[in-house]
């Protein structure tokens, strides 16, 4: 396939490189983290990774992609104020692979990083590779200190049994809901329930794709938690992280 022989070369000449997108503590309004967006440089042309993450995870270059995009963002981060955190999105795949958890641990040595400042966040897809291995392999990450996040919660087969059965330290509740809450009442109530539940397994949320004050609004009455999207900031290069920092500070 095309793409894929452009990928596998693309990687071995490193043209890809990272966005960041502000996590933001909606009651002191400070910016608790950075999510990092892997952007693939292709000529003059940015190439979003909904165009190219899907064949790197079938080719299974997603490993050698995940582990840059890793080392990338940990060595960015290790020159951030300290509570300041990055979080990586890891597809299934990477998982599967039997020294992830041993490349993360290597890799935090190597950056610096306290392991504490890493967020790892993957979909529920997750749970259809192996439950056992998944399982295992959540644990010992969460044993080195790094933080969990379960993405797009609210898509896909969503089930409150892997809020019990997996260590969670937050749940990103995916933008649909976002953008229907205010027009459609019993989106807003699952909204609020999700919340809810959370807070009862002490689970931190993270509400995506917010875009207007009203929708902040909402989620604060809904019960706060972490907001991300366009309404603070869209991904922005490395270097425009200290500003976005400084504006909140
Ligand atoms: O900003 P946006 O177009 O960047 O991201 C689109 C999707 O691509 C999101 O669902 C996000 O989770 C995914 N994505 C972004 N960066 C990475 C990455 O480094 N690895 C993986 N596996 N997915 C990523
Ligand atoms: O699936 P994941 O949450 O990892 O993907 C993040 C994606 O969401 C990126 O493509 C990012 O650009 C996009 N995104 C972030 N904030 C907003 C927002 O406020 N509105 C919309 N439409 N997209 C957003
Ligand atoms: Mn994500
Ligand atoms: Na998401």
């Amino acid at each position: 396939m095309m793409m894929e022989k452009d990928l596998r070369l693309a990687i071995e000449e490193q043209q890809f490189f990272l966005e960041y997108q502000p996590i933001v503590h909606l009651e002191t309004g400070r910016v608790k983290g950075f999510e990092a967006l892997v952007r693939w440089q292709r000529g003059d042309l940015v190439v979003r990774p909904d165009m190219f993450i899907p064949v790197a995870e079938k080719s299974g270059l997603i490993v050698p992609l995940g582990k840059w995009v890793l080392a990338e963002a940990c060595r960015h981060a290790s020159l951030w104020p300290a509570d300041v955190g990055v979080s990586v999105n890891v597809a299934g795949e990477q998982f599967k692979d039997v020294g992830f958890v041993a490349m993360v641990e290597r890799t935090l040595a190597e950056t610096g990083l306290n392991a504490r400042r890493l967020t790892i966040e993957f979909t529920e897809s997750l749970f259809s590779v192996d439950v056992d291995v998944v399982r295992g392999s959540l644990s010992r990450l969460r044993a080195l200190g790094v933080k969990l996040a379960l993405d797009d919660f609210g898509t896909g087969f969503s089930s409150i049994s892997h809020l019990r059965c997996f260590p969670l330290d937050t749940l990103k509740i995916d933008r649909s809901f976002t953008e229907s809450m205010l027009t459609d009442e019993r989106e807003a109530e699952l909204v609020g329930v999700i919340m809810k539940l959370s807070q009862a397994f002490d689970i931190s949320t993270t509400v995506e794709g917010v875009e207007t004050e009203s929708q902040l609004e909402f989620i604060r009455k809904a019960g706060a938690g972490d907001v991300q999207g366009f309404l603070f900031s869209r991904p922005v290069p490395v270097d425009q992280v200290p500003s976005v920092i400084a504006e909140t500070r």
